[in-house]
């Protein structure tokens, strides 16, 4: 039986059924009976080159009102999962780490009312927030980090606190496993092989057809998955702010975060850096249908 809500007060701010994920057909309709949590933080303060990350949560929630809301791979129906979303965050103007620490609190919320929390971003820096805030109440923290680049940078443009170094500060708070890489610092390769992190990177894994298992072999039990999405490959996933070319596929993606819901408790989950591309909807509904099929998986794992 899925963790229900343990009745605390749940008093955070819902968009109304129509702008919610999935419309109103899929909201919950009363917020005692959810049992997940979106949160869409429109914020790109940080982003390095194209931004438009902040319009990414509204595209997401735009195009999840289209979806189907069956999955025919799990038999799951989106109206039973109990999904709730919140209005979107307010921008802090205090700057990168005061939106960080806010959406920390907002995950902390979630995780209080039982409810499993799901980021849409915005821009990357905004998954040390949430990070932050499972890491609290997990037992080791594993952090599965699908990215094409490392952001392990120690300092970028003058500060610690940039997409570029996210998933350097996320390491104080779990173990980082990093899948689909290949554009990374020369330092930020030295930093990883020092201190023997595991990491798949993009051009290797496509020699080694089980490579799913081997991610999965180096993750504890409970996992945070955080996802920026230009780890898929760029025809597939235009719209992001720094395409790289090699990335990873839709079939790829979903058979690893398939594994992990199978053999793994997921304790929380991020969506990141949609850059949406006017007049090209399909990168809006793969990101869209992504988040669905990680609450499907995780919701028939859980049965
Ligand atoms: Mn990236």
């Amino acid at each position: 039986m899925t963790a229900r809500n343990p009745g605390h007060p749940f008093s955070l701010p819902l968009a109304a059924g129509a702008a919610a994920f999935g419309g109103s057909a899929a909201a919950v309709r009363d917020p005692k009976n959810a049992r997940i949590l979106l949160i869409p933080v429109p914020y790109d303060a940080t982003t390095t080159y194209l931004s438009g990350t902040r319009q990414g949560p509204a595209a997401i929630l735009r195009a999840s009102q289209q979806l189907e809301l069956f999955d025919e791979e799990t038999g799951r129906e989106m109206q039973d999962l109990g999904i709730a979303t919140l209005d979107e965050v307010e921008v802090d103007a205090g700057g990168p780490m005061a939106m960080v620490a806010r959406v920390r609190s907002l995950g902390e919320q979630a995780l209080a009312a039982g409810l499993f929390p799901l980021m849409l971003g915005g821009e990357h820096l905004l998954s040390l927030g949430m990070i932050q805030a499972v890491a609290g109440k997990a037992d080791r923290l594993s952090i599965l980090h699908l990215d094409a680049h490392g952001d392990l940078r120690e300092t970028y443009q003058g500060t610690p606190y940039s997409n570029a170094c996210v998933m350097r500060l996320a390491s104080d708070y779990g173990s980082l496993v990093s899948v689909g890489i290949r554009a990374l610092s020369v330092e930020e390769h030295r930093w990883l092989r020092e201190r023997n992190l595991p990491v798949f990177y993009a051009g290797d894994i496509r020699r080694r057809p089980d490579w799913q298992e081997e991610v999965l072999a180096h993750l504890g039990p409970e996992v945070y998955l955080t996802t920026d999405l230009d780890v898929l490959d760029p025809a597939e996933m235009p719209a992001v702010g720094t395409p790289e070319p090699g990335g990873l596929h839709w079939y790829e993606i979903l058979d690893l975060v398939r594994l992990v819901c199978q053999r793994r408790h997921l304790v929380g989950a991020d969506v990141m850096e949609l850059c949406p591309q006017p007049g090209n909807p399909a990168p809006d509904f793969l990101a869209a249908k992504l988040v669905f099929k990680i609450l499907a998986y995780r919701s028939a794992a859980r049965i």
